[in-house]
């Protein structure tokens, strides 16, 4: 029921490029891999299916209430955090255990609208949890909150990899009323695989991103199947930013938020070319403000906190301990509770605002909290990054899963048929588009070597959607931009036919196209 309205609902052209291929060449190949192309269909008519991943306690739950505007997600403790939850569009709110025999069993809300924090179910034998949503942020992004990486606790590590290599409970989850999905197209494990993973990844880290982060992304790479992360497809946040000590960070004036950002940069380069973006956030104060967790009552003790003098006010704030035990006015269990909502960091920025303005309201102070949570800066990179190239990522992701499934299905003519198709596709001036990413994510995983200096460029120009910014020059005059367009291509052809290596070589005629088509559309604008 909840899929009716997003059954047809494809993201873009090459979506539907992609899908008419799949539909064309049904017929023509073996039963199996024809149940793959389904699901590949299915896949490319849901939303664009963006999982949250990170290390354990990186404040992922957090991060996700924050983005649906809603304190749904159990955070902290509790047995739901280590299982896998799907957030997805649904009509009507509900929430479903998923077992790995299929099965399913509704969870009723706690009070307050949150999903359980434990089961009274043998949790050996659940697979994870399907959260049903009538949320306009889901109606074209799944989240999929996942455990923890890097955690000791090996279970959810396992269940996570199944999870995202393999679609089997989801499928049931998401349109049980499609009469047709049963019996001969039941999937088997490589097709599955081919098939399943999420198709983009928030990565959540925190201060400390060891060397090893590098391989925490890796290893959940490989967890969404066989799609390569890079930068058309992962963001990272910096999460937890309240907590940074600004003392810690040369360059930061003492101050949290510039101390954030210059480790964010720092973080991004270690994780390039991961990575688009490393955004520092506080997730936290974000949730608690856009969730309805700060309320007017907390508003009203931070207002009388205002009011302490100011020595009094300052040795409070030196840590969580002397902030709840010191004697004054506001009870105890109130400043826990602000603690729990906004910690110290939060709790001085909504000081700091009603001092400097005592007639602040609740809802200025919400919208104030809102802005130091820098949440506005995800919300942005979210849509520039994933919403505006959904269609490009999941068409990729359909064409790759399309060609496992063609590899996995062991019949060299039907390989051939499938491979044949898709270069026809490719061949168009409209798919040109995939062809690029393709080459992006050989660049920057590092399959296909490029020096340093034409890497960068290859990313510039295949993880733009905007003409100025794939050239680099944003904001210049039109015949700039133009002649710029056409010295590369020229540039890229001559590097494809000479001096490259065949792999590089065919990187380069794809860039070179690229560019080629950029300039036409440059032409075709300054001639209309
Ligand atoms: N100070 C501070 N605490 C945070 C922030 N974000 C999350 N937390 C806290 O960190 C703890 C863990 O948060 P979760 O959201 O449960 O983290 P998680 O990554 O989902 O944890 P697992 O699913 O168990 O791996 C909670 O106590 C959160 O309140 C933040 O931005 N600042
Ligand atoms: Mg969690």
């Amino acid at each position: 029921m909840s899929s009716a309205t997003e059954q047809q609902h494809l993201a873009g052209p090459l979506s539907a490029s992609v899908a008419n291929l799949c539909q064309r060449l049904q017929p023509q190949v073996s039963a199996r891999t024809a149940a793959g192309f389904r699901e590949v269909l299915r896949r490319l008519s849901a939303p664009l299916q963006v999982a949250v991943a990170g290390r354990i306690k990186s404040g992922k739950s957090t991060l996700v209430n924050a983005l649906i505007g809603r304190r749904i997600a159990p955070t902290d403790v509790g047995e739901c955090t280590r299982l896998v939850t799907r957030f997805q569009y649904g009509t009507v709110d509900r929430v479903e255990l998923v077992f790995f025999d299929g099965t399913k069993q509704v969870l009723p809300f706690e009070v307050g609208g949150m999903i359980p924090a434990d089961l009274d179910v043998d949790f050996d034998k659940v697979s994870h949890l399907e959260a049903y949503l009538t949320n306009a942020v889901l109606r074209d992004l799944t989240v999929i909150d996942t455990p923890g990486l890097g955690s000791l606790d090996l279970a959810s590590v396992k269940r996570t990899e199944q999870l995202l290599g393999a679609a089997k409970h989801r499928k049931d989850g998401e349109d049980g009323e499609d009469g047709e999905e049963d019996g001969d197209d039941e999937l088997d494990e490589t097709s599955r695989n081919a098939v399943a993973g999420a198709e983009a990844v928030l990565y959540v880290v925190t201060q400390g991103v060891r060397a090893d982060d590098q391989q925490a992304l890796a290893a959940f790479t490989a967890a969404t199947a066989s799609r390569e992360a890079g930068p058309v497809n992962a963001i990272a946040v910096l999460n937890k930013a309240d907590t940074i000590t600004p003392e810690s960070v040369t360059g930061s004036d003492g101050d949290v938020w510039k101390a954030a950002t210059l480790l964010a940069e720092k973080q991004a380069a270690t994780l390039k070319p991961r990575v688009a973006d490393v955004i520092p956030v506080i997730g936290l104060i974000a949730e608690s403000a856009e969730s309805g967790g700060f309320t007017s009552a907390d508003a009203d003790a931070l207002r009388s906190l205002s009011q302490l003098d100011d020595a009094i006010w300052e040795t409070m704030l030196i840590s969580a301990d002397i902030f709840t035990t010191w004697e004054c006015d506001v009870p105890t269990g109130t400043r826990v509770r602000l603690l729990e909502k906004l910690d110290l960091f939060g709790i001085r920025h909504a000081v700091d605002a009603l001092r400097a303005d005592p007639d602040l309201t609740a809802g200025a102070l919400r919208r104030s909290l809102l802005d130091a949570s820098g949440l506005a800066g995800v919300r942005s990179r979210l849509d520039a990054v994933f919403r505006a190239r959904a269609d490009g990522i999941k068409a990729a992701a359909a064409l790759a899963s399309v060609t496992a499934l063609a590899h996995a299905s062991g019949d060299p003519g039907e390989r051939q048929r499938v491979h044949d198709a898709i270069e026809v596709l490719l061949a168009k001036p409209e798919a040109h588009q995939l062809r690029l990413l393709e080459a992006l994510t050989l660049v920057t995983s590092g399959a296909v070597d490029m020096p340093e200096d034409l890497a960068v460029e290859v990313l510039r120009v295949g993880s733009n959607a905007d003409i100025g910014e794939q050239l680099g020059m944003k904001g210049r005059p039109h015949n700039e931009l133009s002649a710029y367009a056409l010295e590369r291509a020229g540039w890229w052809r001559s590097f494809a036919s000479f001096g490259a290596t065949p792999a590089q070589s065919r990187v380069a005629h794809v860039v070179h196209r690229a560019y080629f088509l950029i300039w036409q559309q440059l032409k075709a604008q300054s001639g209309s």
